[in-house]
């Protein structure tokens, strides 16, 4: 461009400057590498021919070119504006990024235990209910044929409100006021916290977890219980899990048992954690005591019935091989992100 005299080429670039408002984003730098790169700018090329000129030229063509490189200058950045204005906010969205990672809430692992358990016994028929934690000690203990000078009543073990109001040892009292409202056939699953004056230790919480069931009509026997049981271990730790039932005593069942299933961990050939017996206690359980029946208002020489309680936790520790339950307490995300869904 050399053979072009100063002032053409200044109004050669003057002319451009209008295509600058309607450019998009690739012609717009395009322009501006035209116009003012540092190698191959137009009007760099002008600047940079300005020492060889005459005084008069230098003046004229030195002032002129300043004024273009200002007026060009804010009309790429006003242009530049509206381009990103026209695109949302900020710079053009870069497509490459990666995600972020959403955050939804989850359950706690012991809900999640729990939501599983009661859907179980839902496909068995049972529906699944609440009640107060606030109780009186007549639906909490007299009612369930714990009469109040057991040692389960004891100060010592209840957490007492008011006298004759506790928070509930158990969620037992739901199913008496269920036994109380509702005629067989009844089969209900009762999951709520219940509340004992116990320490923190690796296997006991003060406040706890359980899951009650109660099956009342005419005709139920200690097999139909076997059989639910025994579903219910299959569905729940796998197809081949069996299940041992062991005498035992509770004021509120006659026959009572304790229910065992087969070490997760080891699958029944004995380690540490079962302490080498093979089986890991999942529940206690029996027939409805007849006392408790006539105390709610069922005929106990029309109706029988089962009834069960479990821990979540504890369930939830044979299963994951949990060695604390203070472990659900803590809420450490390191503990909870492992349970995420
Ligand atoms: C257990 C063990 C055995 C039980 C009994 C009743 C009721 F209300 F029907 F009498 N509800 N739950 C029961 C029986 C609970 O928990 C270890």
């Amino acid at each position: 461009m050399a053979h072009v005299p100063a002032e053409d080429q200044l109004e050669h670039i003057a002319a451009a400057i209008d295509e600058i408002a309607t450019a998009d984003v690739q012609r717009l730098e395009q322009l501006r590498t035209s116009l003012l790169g540092r190698k191959a700018g137009a009007l760099t090329h002008v600047l940079r021919s300005i020492p060889a000129l005459d005084a008069e030229q230098r003046r004229t063509v030195g002032r002129r070119a300043n004024e273009l490189k200002h007026a060009i200058e804010s009309a790429i950045t006003a242009r530049e504006r509206t381009l990103a204005a026209a695109v949302g906010t900020g710079p053009a969205v870069d497509r490459t990024m990666p995600g972020r990672r959403r955050w939804r809430g989850a359950r706690h692992p012991i809900t999640q235990v729990v939501d599983e358990i009661c859907g179980i016994f839902r496909e068995l028929g049972f529906s699944r209910i609440m009640g107060p934690e606030a109780e009186t000690e007549e639906y909490n203990f007299t009612k369930l044929n714990i009469p109040l000078d057991h040692p389960a009543a004891d100060m010592q073990d209840t957490f007492y409100l008011k006298p004759g109001v506790v928070l509930r040892t158990h969620t037992s009292p739901v199913q008496a006021r269920t036994m109380e409202r509702y005629a067989p056939p009844i089969r209900v699953v009762v999951p709520g916290l219940a509340y004992r004056r116990d320490p923190f230790d690796p296997s006991h919480a003060p406040v706890f977890d359980q899951i009650e069931g109660l099956v009342v009509d005419e005709g139920v026997s200690f097999v139909d219980f076997k059989a639910a049981i025994d579903f219910f271990a299959k569905r729940f730790f796998s197809a081949d899990t069996a299940v041992r039932f062991r005498p035992s005593y509770f004021p509120f069942t006659e026959p009572s048992a304790e229910v065992d299933a087969q070490c997760q961990n080891c699958r029944g050939t004995g380690c540490s954690t079962c302490k080498q017996t093979g089986w890991m206690e999942i529940m206690g359980a029996g027939m409805v005591h007849p006392a408790v029946f006539e105390a709610c208002g069922i005929d106990s020489e029309r109706y029988t019935g089962y009834a069960f309680g479990m821990g979540p936790a504890r369930i939830a520790m044979v299963r994951y091989g949990i060695p604390d339950i203070r472990m659900f307490f803590d809420n450490d995300m390191r503990f909870l992100d492992q349970f995420l869904e």
